[in-house]
């Protein structure tokens, strides 16, 4: 790249960063891992614990909406929605993934706002046990990294610039 080139990138700092998080109860006992890791990451990057608000809906489905009013509030740096859509255990699977990540798409452009969508969708409980802290790694962990570098990279995109 050219040396006069301006490189936008988010930074990996969380200090100052206020993040909201929406988990789904539905498949807790993975969606508590995916909140530990994000929790954990969001924190060893620099976000202040009373900075982080966590809030629990019964399902994935239910995920948009809190994610919808917290965006409202003008709060938050950046938003993350946390659940685990495992296809075996539901026909509606394939539905609930994709009106939700449509969702999330949809809110994050309404209100300029990373919403980073940490809901797992697998095939099966293994496939589940592997991305929420084991040998696929913690996806929650993975979705707090994202949230810090997009609300650092949009900070550096005012809404309203000026040349
Ligand atoms: N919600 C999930 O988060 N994961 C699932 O695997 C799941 N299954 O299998 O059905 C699920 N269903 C509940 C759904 O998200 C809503 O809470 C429910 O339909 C009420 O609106």
């Amino acid at each position: 790249m050219n040396n006069e080139t301006q490189l936008l990138q988010g930074a990996m700092n969380g200090a100052g960063l206020k993040i909201g998080i929406v988990c789904a109860r539905f498949n807790s006992i993975f969606v508590e891992q995916l909140l530990s890791g994000a929790e954990d990451a969001l924190i060893r990057h620099g976000v202040s614990a009373k900075d982080i608000t966590v809030a629990w809906v019964p399902g994935s489905f239910e995920t948009p909406l809190v994610l919808q009013r917290m965006a409202a509030t003008g709060k938050f740096d950046a938003l993350i929605g946390l659940g685990v859509v495992i296809q075996g255990a539901t026909q509606h699977a394939q539905m609930i993934n994709s009106e939700v990540s449509k969702a999330y798409a949809q809110i994050s452009l309404n209100f300029n706002l990373p919403v980073v969508y940490g809901v797992v969708t697998t095939e099966n409980i293994e496939q589940a046990i592997e991305r929420s802290g084991s040998k696929a790694g913690n996806r929650g962990a993975s979705a707090a990294a994202t949230a810090i570098e997009m609300a650092n990279l949009l900070r550096q995109l005012p809404a309203k610039a000026h040349k």
